[in-house]
C-alpha cells in the first residue's frame, strides 16, 4: 500500500448513501456504483478495481480477492467485517477498513426502544390490535422508573444506552474489562463483578464484540443466577446470549422476556425464539437508519480519501502499521526502516537466525508497531513473489521464517531525532532521519561522520586503500557517474565506503580482487 495510492476505479457494490460517491469523486477518485451484482459479475468487475466499498450484502470472499489484480483497499461502511475475508486480503497486502462508530447512536436508540417495548409489550399489543382484538388484560406492563439495568460492555454504545435510560429513572450498573470504574462513573454506570450483577438486574443488555470470552455470556449458569423474570436485550452480535439457554429460561419463566435484533444464524432457521410470545425481534436493524447509513458512507469515503492523500488512517482493520504510518513525521522513519532492511539483506544472508530491531530515543518509543512491517518489506523485497507492503509485511516475514524482534531504548544515543538499528548475525546497521531523508550512520562499527543519504543506487564496499580511481574507471566504462562518496572514519571497526551512482554497475567482478566485500543496492 503506497501512501499516495492513486485510485482510478473504486467499485461501490452495495447500496450506500450517495454522499459516499460524492466525497470520493470530489477528491478526484473514480467511482463505479453497481449493486446487486451476481458473483460472476463481481468476479469480472473486480479485476481492474483499485478499491472496493461494501455494506453487508457483498460477500468479499477469498476468490473475489484473488480475482482482483489491482485492489489496494476494501472499505466496509459499518461496524465489523463479517462479510470480508480479512486474512485473504492481508496476505495480498490489501488494506481493510471499516467505520466502527458510525452506527453507535442508532444501535443505542434501538436498544432503548427494545427496553421500552419489553416493559410494555408494545409489539405484542400492536399485533393483537392488527388481529382485530381489544385485549386490555393480557398486556399488564411495568414502569422503568426505579428498575435496574445491567449493561455488559461499556463502549460507545453501552454508555449511550446508559445515559438515555437514566432519564427514565433506571439505575444503571454494568461491567467492562477495559473501562475503569472512574470512567464509567462519569456516565453514571457503577461497575461490579459479573457475579454481583446477575442477581440485581431487572433488564440486562449486552454491548460487547463477539469473542470467545463473550460468546454465551448469558448461558444456563448465568441465567440461573439472575432474578426470576429478568428481561434480556441483544442488539449487539448473535450468540452473546446463548440461544438454547435463552429458550429454556423463557420456557421456565426464569427469563420474562427477550428482545433480539441479532441471531447466531441470520436469518434464523430455527424459529422457536422468534415465535415465543415473550420474545420481540427485528431483522438486524441496529444500523438501519438514514443517519447511520449516511455517517458510515461518509466516514468510509473520508478514510479512503485520507489514504489517497497519505494522511494518518483511522478505522484500519488489518493495517495496524498504517494507523500512524502516514503521519508526516513517521513517513521518513518508515522509509528508513525499509531501506535498512534492503541494505541488511544485501549485506548478509544470515537473516534466518533472526533480525533484531532496536529503536533509540523517546520519539521512537511506540514506533516498533509500524517499523517492523517496514523492515520486513525491505528484507523481503528481493525474495518475495508478491508485492510486500505494510499490510502483509509481518505475515509474509513470519511465513518466510524471518523472526524480527524489537527492543526500545529511551536514550537517544547522541542523536536528537532518534536512531534505528538493525542487526542480523554479525552485520549491524544504524540509521536515522535528517530532515526528511533516511541516512546511514554506522555499518558494522564503521562510523560515517557525514551520514550517507539512503537513496538511489548505492555501492557499499570494504577496502583498506581508497578504491576511488578503480571505481571511477569502472563507472566510465559503464557510462555511469559518481554522484557522491562517503568513507567511514577510521576507528576500530571495519572501514567502509559508500558511493552513490547514477546507475548500477553491470558487474562487480573487477572490484572483487580489491575489496573484502562489495554489494550494490538500488533503493
Ligand atoms: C466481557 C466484556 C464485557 C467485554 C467487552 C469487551 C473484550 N471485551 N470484553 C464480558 N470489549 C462484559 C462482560
Amino acid at each position: 500500500m503506497a501512501p499516495a495510492a492513486a485510485l482510478s476505479k473504486v467499485l461501490i457494490s452495495d447500496s450506500l448513501d450517495p454522499c459516499c460517491k460524492e466525497i470520493l469523486q470530489g477528491a478526484g477518485i473514480g467511482v463505479l456504483e453497481k449493486s446487486g451484482l451476481s458473483k460472476e459479475q463481481l468476479l469480472a468487475e473486480i479485476k481492474d478495481c483499485d478499491g472496493l466499498i461494501v455494506r453487508s450484502a457483498t460477500k468479499v470472499t477469498a476468490d473475489i480477492i484473488d480475482a482482483a489484480e489491482k485492489l489496494q483497499v476494501i472499505g466496509r461502511a459499518g461496524t465489523g467485517v463479517d462479510n470480508v475475508d480479512v486474512e485473504a486480503a492481508t496476505r495480498k497486502g490489501i488494506l481493510v477498513m471499516n467505520t466502527p462508530t458510525g452506527n453507535s447512536l442508532s444501535a443505542a436508540e434501538l436498544t432503548c426502544g427494545m427496553i421500552m417495548s419489553l416493559a410494555r409489550q408494545i409489539p405484542q399489543a400492536a399485533a393483537s390490535m392488527k388481529a382485530g382484538k381489544w385485549d386490555r388484560k393480557k398486556f399488564m406492563g411495568m414502569e422503568l422508573q426505579g428498575k435496574t439495568l445491567g449493561i455488559l460492555g461499556l463502549g460507545r454504545i453501552g454508555r449511550e444506552v446508559a445515559i438515555r435510560m437514566q432519564s427514565f429513572g433506571m439505575k444503571t450498573i454494568g461491567y467492562d474489562p477495559i473501562i475503569t470504574p472512574e470512567e464509567s462513573a462519569a456516565f453514571g454506570v457503577e461497575q461490579l463483578p459479573l457475579e454481583r450483577i446477575w442477581p440485581l438486574c431487572d433488564f440486562i443488555t449486552v454491548h460487547t464484540p463477539l469473542l470467545p470470552s463473550t460468546t454465551g455470556l448469558l448461558n444456563d449458569t448465568t441465567f440461573a443466577q439472575c432474578r426470576r423474570g429478568v428481561q434480556v436485550i441483544n442488539c449487539a452480535r448473535g450468540g452473546i446470549v446463548d440461544e438454547g439457554a435463552l429458550l429454556r429460561a423463557l420456557q421456565s419463566g426464569q427469563c420474562g422476556g427477550a428482545a433480539l435484533d441479532v441471531f447466531t444464524e441470520e436469518p434464523p432457521k430455527d424459529k422457536d425464539l422468534v415465535n415465543h410470545p415473550n420474545v420481540i425481534s427485528c431483522p438486524h436493524l441496529g444500523a438501519s437508519t438514514k443517519e447511520a447509513q449516511s455517517r458510515c458512507g461518509r466516514e468510509i469515503a473520508m478514510q479512503i480519501v485520507d489514504l489517497v492523500q497519505g494522511r494518518a488512517l483511522a478505522g484500519t482493520v488489518n493495517g495496524q502499521a498504517l494507523g500512524s504510518a502516514y503521519a508526516s513525521h513517521t513517513k521518513p522513519w518508515i522509509a528508513l526502516a525499509r531501506t535498512l532492511g534492503i541494505v541488511l539483506r544485501a549485506l548478509t544472508q544470515q537473516v534466518n537466525g533472526g533480525v533484531q530491531v532496536v529503536t533509540h530515543g523517546s520519539t521512537l518509543q511506540k514506533a516498533g508497531s509500524y517499523l517492523i512491517p517496514a523492515v520486513a518489506m525491505g528484507l523481503l523485497k528481493e525474495t518475495a513473489q508478491k508485492t510486500v507492503n505494510l499490510v502483509n509485511g509481518l505475515l509474509l516475514a513470519q511465513e518466510a521464517g524471518l523472526k524480527i524482534t524489537t527492543t526500545h531504548n529511551d536514550r537517544a544515543l547522541g542523536s536528537e531525532e532518534g536512531l534505528l538499528q538493525l542487526s542480523a548475525g554479525t552485520c549491524m546497521l544504524t540509521g536515522s532521519v535528517q530532515g526528511d531523508v533516511a541516512v546511514l550512520r554506522e555499518l558494522n562499527g564503521a562510523v560515517f561522520n557525514h551520514p550517507v543519504p539512503l537513496t538511489g543506487t548505492l555501492l557499499f564496499y570494504r577496502s583498506k586503500p581508497s578504491l576511488l580511481p578503480t571505481i571511477i574507471g569502472l563507472l566510465g566504462k559503464a557510462k555511469a557517474e559518481l554522484l557522491s562518496y562517503h568513507r567511514s572514519s577510521i576507528l576500530t571497526g571495519e572501514e567502509w565506503s559508500v558511493t552513490s551512482l547514477s546507475s548500477a554497475l553491470p558487474s562487480l567482478q573487477e572490484l572483487k580482487p580489491h575489496v573484502a566485500e562489495a554489494v550494490q543496492v538500488t533503493l
